[in-house]
């Protein structure tokens, strides 16, 4: 890792499929701010494509993996996590990286996202919350905020939502953290530290819906949804100097928990030999 590399090191187009150019995804979309993102992070831990795979599920989200240069499996909605599990598995020598939605993760996939955190195999999972079922035209998910309307919710949502960090840490995930795309260096920072970790871990990007969920809630332009990202983060300071909508909760961001725990892969592995010596 080196920490003197800086933006100008770093050329998007030496990671991307160029031939799959032009992207599908809407102008002002926070997806497009993680992947590079992303790829920021890989480019600087200096990750040779041969050894990246990138699994990911089916949304907008999961279209990503089809626009990275290395090896892709764009896998069936909300079951990501189980294909990288088993090529994790069978192929420790990869780093294995999940994109995955909020609807991928948290609703049909919400069952491999605990387990995942439970067992603590060496993946990094990045779940782009736009707090809406973006690629199916608007439907509710589980982080969508109390009140806000979707095709599914036409008088606005009465849900609770998920606080899907404080999930991940709960079922045992040993790196969690969370970033908004305003923050582009901070997100590569922290997906970093992810990647890097040993063992699962878990990075929340609030990312923006701008054609759908935006536009459906009045929350502006691109601009202002991210300067909204903005004032969720820290509230105190920008409540009365920003007119833009706030989310309810003050957004907390960084590593939101890192600890040690036993890999799965090496514990299963050592646990086989262990069974043929003996
Ligand atoms: C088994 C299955 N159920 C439902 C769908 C339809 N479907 C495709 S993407 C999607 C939701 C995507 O939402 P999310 O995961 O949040 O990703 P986003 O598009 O918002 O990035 C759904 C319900 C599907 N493809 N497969
Ligand atoms: S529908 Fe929403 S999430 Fe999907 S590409 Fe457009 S802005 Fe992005
Ligand atoms: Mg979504």
């Amino acid at each position: 890792m080196n920490d003197m590399q800086t933006p100008t090191d770093f050329d998007i187009n030496d990671y991307i499929r160029l031939d799959q150019m032009p992207h599908f995804l809407c102008p002002g979309c926070g997806h497009g701010i993680a992947l590079r993102a992303l790829l920021w992070a890989i480019h600087e831990l200096e990750i040779d494509k041969d050894n990246l795979a990138v699994v990911s599920g089916i949304g907008c989200s999961g279209r990503l993996s089809a626009y990275i240069d290395a090896n892709t499996f764009h896998t069936t909605h909300g079951r990501p996590l189980a294909y990288a599990t088993g090529l994790a598995l069978a192929r420790p020598d990869l780093h294995v990286i999940v994109i995955s939605g909020d609807g991928d993760s948290l609703a049909i996939g919400g069952n491999h996202l605990i387990h995942a955190c439970r067992r603590n195999l060496d993946l990094t999972c990045m779940m782009l919350n736009n707090e809406i079922y973006g690629m199916t035209g608007g439907q509710v998910s589980p982080t969508t905020s109390s009140d806000r309307y979707t095709t599914t919710t036409p008088s606005g949502n009465a849900e609770p939502v998920f606080d899907a960090c404080a999930l991940a840490e709960a079922a045992g995930a040993s790196f969690v953290g969370r970033e908004v795309t305003m923050q582009v260096t901070g997100l590569k920072n922290l997906l970093r530290k992810a990647i890097a970790h040993d063992g699962f871990s878990f990075v929340e990007v609030i990312s923006d819906c701008t054609e759908i969920y935006g536009r459906k809630n009045n929350l502006g332009a691109s601009p202002e949804m991210i300067l909204s990202q903005k004032a969720s983060m820290r509230p105190d300071v920008y409540r009365n100097t920003v007119d833009v909508p706030f989310r309810p909760n003050a957004l907390k961001t960084g590593v939101i928990c890192q600890k040690d725990r036993p890999e799965y892969g090496a514990a299963y592995r050592a646990m086989v030999k262990g069974k043929q010596n003996g």
